[in-house]
Parts: C-alpha cells; structure tokens; sequence
C-alpha cells in the first residue's frame, strides 16, 4: 500500500510539473443533445480565470436564398459584423436584442458600415421582409468562442493550458445551462457535453418558391 502511495504521489507530482511547462494544447469538444447525436450550432465560450483575452473579429453574416448564413455565430465583445446581400431580392436586417438593437434599412447590396457588437449577450437577427429568417450572434466575454460544426464538434489546436470556465449555449437549449469548470493540463485534451434541446425545431428556410414568395 505504502509503495503504492508513493507512486501516486511522484506521479501527480510529475504530472503537475508537466502542465506548468506545457505552453499550448489543443482542445477538442464534441457537444450532443439529450438523444447522444451529435449537436449543430452549439456554442462555446471559454473564460480565462488567470489569463482572460478579448481579440475583437471580424466576420460576415451573409443572407443568402433567403437565409441568413450562418444560421449561429460567435465574437468575442468588440468585434464587427459585416451583412452582406448576396440575394437579388432587398432585405431589412435588424435586431431588438438588449444587447445590441439596430436596423439596416432595405439594401440589395453589401451595406456601407459592418456593425459593431459591444456588449457581451445574444442577439437575435431577423429580417423585416421575410419573417421566418433568423439568426443569432452570440457575444461573449472571451476570445475563445466558437460554434459547433454539423458533426457538434469544436477544435481549439492551440490554447493555453490553465483553468477555464466553459459555457455552452444553443438557441433551442431547454434551460440556461451552468458554467462548468474546465482544466486544460494536457497537451491533448477532449471532452464531450450534453445540452438538452427542443427537438422539434429546425433551422429556418425558405419556403418553396410560388405562393407568397418575394
Ligand atoms: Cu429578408
């Protein structure tokens, strides 16, 4: 028992010298509903409780055949948002989110100025036009935010090791969710989470051309 003991303890030992001279790893979170399959537009907010980064972005949110591309998004507090048509019909961009309200009149081009999202929250994007096109920005605190992929899986290849509190977030999430504690120690980490979500939604669409359509 006693030799046992020992061992453990040079292993934790040796286990812990090892995280402090690990300068990056990469991280691997694959997220999935209460059914096990793998979960889409799932957010992920990493925050630093020793190193806490804000590195405004730039991105796009594009409608395109009369939906907004990409259905989820995420940028850290600071980042700009450009709203390019890339559709022949006019569409009104807006949003009545606490966190960021603003309007892009009718444009059927790319228009002038991207917008600016300060404040960290989630936005919900809808066109004036066209009811059913939705879209949310999710901004966060942190630059380490990210969106699931089609296989509900999100990649970090180079972060740095340390301790992290993880939020996730789905628009069609059942209930807010708790941060979680996540410690980064080794040079290759996975995790997997559960988000529990209404399973009857489904990403809006265009409705079939012909009745009603514009
Ligand atoms: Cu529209």
């Amino acid at each position: 028992m006693m030799k046992l003991a020992l061992i453990n303890s040079v292993l934790v030992m040796a286990m812990t010298l090892y995280a402090s001279q690990l300068k990056a790893a990469s991280l691997t979170l694959n997220i999935s509903n209460q059914q096990q399959q793998p979960l889409a537009d799932a957010v992920v907010e990493l925050r630093s409780l020793t190193n806490p980064e804000r590195k405004p972005q730039r991105i796009q949110v594009a409608q395109q055949q009369l939906t907004f591309v990409p259905f989820v998004s995420a940028i850290p507090a600071g980042s700009v948002v450009d709203f390019p048509n890339l559709d022949k019909t006019r569409h009104h961009v807006y949003s009545f989110s606490p966190a960021k309200q603003f309007e892009i009149q009718l444009y059927a081009d790319k228009p002038e100025a991207p917008i600016t999202f300060d404040t960290p929250g989630i936005i919900a994007v809808g066109c004036n036009i066209h009811d059913y096109m939705q879209a949310y920005i999710y901004v966060a605190e942190s630059s380490l935010v990210a969106v699931s992929d089609q296989t509900g899986q999100l990649i970090w290849p180079d972060i740095a090791p340390g301790s992290y509190q993880l939020f996730l977030w789905h628009p069609w999430q059942l209930e807010p969710r708790q941060p979680v504690a996540l410690d980064i120690v080794m040079p290759v980490q996975t995790a997997a989470y559960t988000l529990a979500v209404d399973l009857t939604q489904q990403k809006p669409q265009a409705p079939q051309r012909g009745f009603g359509s514009r």
